[in-house]
């Protein structure tokens, strides 16, 4: 199990910030081995003598900053630089403890101080951080300091997402060495320093770690905070929030009350930045959500910035939380090798966002292979694992495979189910989705007697297109495949479906292929948050199922 705790950083009597974000030096590596840096290593000397530096800005994907159309597609490695000035009171009082921490790297990261390697993470989306007090406090003038971060954003076979580097052999086609990473996901892979980075102090005997427990018994709230590290005098606010969460055969219960999850799925995803934090977009995104009357979202298909689900936290928005396992469908995405990382991913993100109340239910995967044999050990394993993790959450992987087929399903508690009738199947066919989504639950129920959530379900939309009757991808369509699913899912509701996620909030970029528009278009908003006619008609259902469920 992981050693220690990865509290997010706030200040406080005995706590000190220092934000690193703004402009850093860039550096892709183009070199053939995109080994070039290693070889000459970049970070023994300030990155800008190594050669052209671009600037960049964290946080931000690097992928659609600059003009340069091969940066945008870039697989290997590319090098961050910035230097920093620190207080003296940091470098010359050996009672402080200097931290750095980094909010994400995608997808795997090595980090010098001032030319020290001291600290390498594999995987994208969850923060890392490295006790750097002996690097900074090694006598007078020691405040000058230079980060240096190479992050890789190659996926493997046993990366999470999984991806696959093809070497394409035909001389007549294509240049020698010439390769093209491969994914089975359905969103652009942006990558680089995501989220932001920073510093921060604590005493040198610290809270390294909290874990509260709450729970309701009639009119009175147990709330129990164990800290690691015992009498210290280091101070750490959390806040708090207090429920309940349980699942029985056919509800899922928040408080003890049938809780209805109507909501959506969404991406970190926006214009210029790509998967780069923005407070003005997060903001503008919880506007959005509670204009719609949404109570709930998933965070397909990584963990979110934690800043998100602070958000979440106040605005109280119920979350599923999900880890990176998407686009797991070869064999071997479900090696040992994999699973083993697959657990820690895990125990990262519990141990990141356990403390959240927003956070009801973890999601170890979506749309997995989960028909193959040996995803049946896999999934006992991994779910098994973050139960013991966390015993007080209900844990699931959103599914797309055959109900009688499926391996995990007898392991989850809640079924996630993706479908797209009416547009992947049966496309055009609107008439046909009543009947499709009925059997679908009925299926899913007699064999699992187990809660369902439409996790799933939206159509290509290009705004601005209008077509009645409805034709494919006219904003007429996406509203009556809604419509029809509604009135499925209303037949049902109630009953054991305990919830519907639309897919998708937003817009959003993906690779370039033949069946997307400039990336995939089943937001009910465009990527510039811009209503299509769908969330008008979202908007009045998500209000009234939340007017009757008060
Ligand atoms: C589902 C995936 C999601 C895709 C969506 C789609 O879970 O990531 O974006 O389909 O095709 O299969 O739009």
């Amino acid at each position: 199990a992981l050693q220690g705790g990865m509290l997010y950083p706030r200040e406080s009597p005995s706590r000190e910030r220092k934000s690193l974000d703004g402009l850093w030096s860039f550096r892709a590596d183009f070199s053939d081995t995109r080994r070039r840096g290693f070889e000459e290593q970049w970070y023994r000397r300030p990155l800008r003598e190594s050669g052209p530096t671009l600037d960049m800005p964290v946080p931000s994907s690097f992928n659609d900053i600059s003009q340069d159309w091969r940066l945008r597609h870039f697989v290997g490695w590319v090098w961050y630089e910035r230097e920093v000035t620190l207080p003296e009171r940091w470098t010359q009082d050996l009672r402080t403890r200097v931290v750095l921490r980094i909010g994400s790297a995608h997808s795997y990261a090595i980090v010098w101080v001032n030319g020290v390697n001291t600290l390498e993470h594999e995987g994208g989306y969850l923060p890392f951080e490295v006790d750097i007090s002996s690097l900074v406090q090694v006598g007078p003038l020691s405040s000058h300091l230079r980060v240096t971060i190479a992050i890789n954003n190659t996926l493997t076979p046993s990366t999470l997402p999984p991806g696959t580097i093809r070497y394409m052999t035909d001389a007549s086609r294509y240049p020698k060495g010439y390769f093209v990473q491969n994914t089975d996901f359905d969103f652009f892979n942006y990558a680089g320093l995501q989220r932001s980075v920073l510093l921060y102090t604590t005493p040198t005997t610290y809270i390294d770690d909290i874990t509260v427990t709450t729970g309701v018994q009639q009119d009175s709230v147990r709330l129990t905070a164990q800290t690691s590290v015992g009498p210290v005098s280091d101070f750490y606010t959390l806040p708090v929030g207090i429920r309940t969460v349980a699942v029985t055969e056919s509800q899922f219960l928040i408080n003890g009350k049938p809780f209805y999850f109507h909501g959506v799925n969404k991406h970190e995803d926006s214009d210029i930045r790509g998967k780069g934090f923005d407070w003005p977009l997060l903001v503008k995104d919880f506007n959005l959500l509670l204009w719609l009357g949404a109570n709930a979202f998933r965070t397909s298909h990584y963990p979110y910035a934690e800043e998100v689900l602070q958000m979440c936290d106040r605005y109280g928005i119920v979350v599923i939380d999900e880890c990176p396992a998407v686009g797991l469908v070869l064999p071997q995405h479900f090696s040992n090798t994999s699973m083993n990382h697959h657990m820690r991913v895990m125990e990262e993100l519990v141990r990141r966002d356990k403390n959240h109340p927003a956070v009801v239910m973890w999601s170890v995967a979506n749309e997995p292979a989960s028909s193959l044999e040996s995803a049946g050990y896999y999934f006992k394993m991994v779910i098994t694992h973050t139960k013991a993790l966390d015993p007080s959450r209900p844990v699931t992987f959103v599914t797309n495979s055959n109900y009688a087929a499926d391996k995990g399903a007898p392991y989850v508690d809640v079924i996630c189910v993706n479908s797209y009738y009416s547009w992947y199947h049966d496309y055009g066919h609107l008439e046909l989705i009543q009947l499709q989504l009925g059997t679908q639950f009925e299926n899913w129920y007699k064999t699992y007697h187990k809660p369902i959530i439409q996790s799933e379900y939206g159509a290509e939309t290009i705004v601005g297109f209008h077509q009645d009757p409805p034709l494919m991808f006219s904003e007429e369509y996406q509203k009556a495949l809604l419509e029809q699913y509604h009135l499925g899912l209303d037949e049902k509701r109630g009953k054991y479906v305990v919830g519907e996620l639309i897919w998708n909030f937003a817009d959003f970029m993906t690779n370039q292929t033949p069946q997307r528009v400039l990336g995939n278009k089943k937001g009910i908003f465009t990527r510039q948050r811009q209503p299509k006619a769908a969330a008008f008609l979202l908007r009045e259902r998500y209000w009234k199922i939340a007017n009757e469920t008060r």
